[in-house]
């Protein structure tokens, strides 16, 4: 599918304002895809469809991913908006043609990154964070300057900033947010 049919699609899928979002992560992907050598087209793509999935009331997230018979942790059971990068990818392989492993692993982990992310999965999971039309988060400005300094600083900022955001919040912390945390901790303090 080319990408000017995926926004056709995704006009009927996502709200005006996560459209502009969607924008915003498929621009702010390419730029780092520039600047880390990575596949420009692919980071487009990622960053066009990662929240194809994020609009569907939160009952039938959980409700789609029972049906598609795609894995469901406790916490996400608890969450199912947690499920929308993994919902997500699974849409972006059966109604938009997308093949590509790389791109749709990206989408997949987009909301709680993973230990040893892909270069192209800390891509996305940056972009989706600082992309310009984000409303002002705690410390973006130096976020945003290390996405293009040094990206694993910026993964490791976000992951930091998120579970402090999210520890005065909500009880419910994906197992796989923690455990990239741990990973990233424990790469930088080698
Ligand atoms: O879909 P977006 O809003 O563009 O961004 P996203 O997919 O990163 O989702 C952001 C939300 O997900 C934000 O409110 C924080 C939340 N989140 C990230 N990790 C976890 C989490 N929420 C819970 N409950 N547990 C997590 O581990
Ligand atoms: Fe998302
Ligand atoms: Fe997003």
């Amino acid at each position: 599918m080319d990408r000017k049919d995926m926004i056709d699609k995704l006009k009927g899928k996502l709200t005006d304002k996560r459209l502009i979002h969607s924008f915003g992560v498929e621009y702010t992907a390419a730029c780092m895809a520039m600047r880390y050598g990575a596949d420009i087209q692919k980071a487009r793509i990622a960053g066009l469809l990662h929240d194809n999935a994020k609009c569907l009331p939160t009952d039938d997230k959980l409700k789609k991913c029972e049906k598609f018979k795609l894995p469901i942790s406790e916490s996400e059971r608890a969450n199912p908006d947690l499920l929308h990068g993994k919902l997500g990818a699974y849409y972006a392989r059966e109604k938009y043609g997308v093949k590509d492993e790389e791109i749709l692993n990206a989408i997949t982990y987009h909301t709680t990154g993973r230990p040893a992310m892909t270069l192209m999965d800390k891509i996305i999971f940056i972009a989706d964070y600082i992309e310009p039309n984000r409303k002002m988060i705690f410390e973006l400005p130096e976020i945003r300057q290390e996405a293009f300094t040094d990206i694993d600083t910026a993964v490791l900022h976000i992951l930091k900033n998120t579970l402090e955001y999210l520890d005065g919040k909500t009880d419910i912390i994906d197992e796989m947010t923690e455990e990239t945390y741990k990973y990233y901790l424990r790469q930088r303090n080698k």
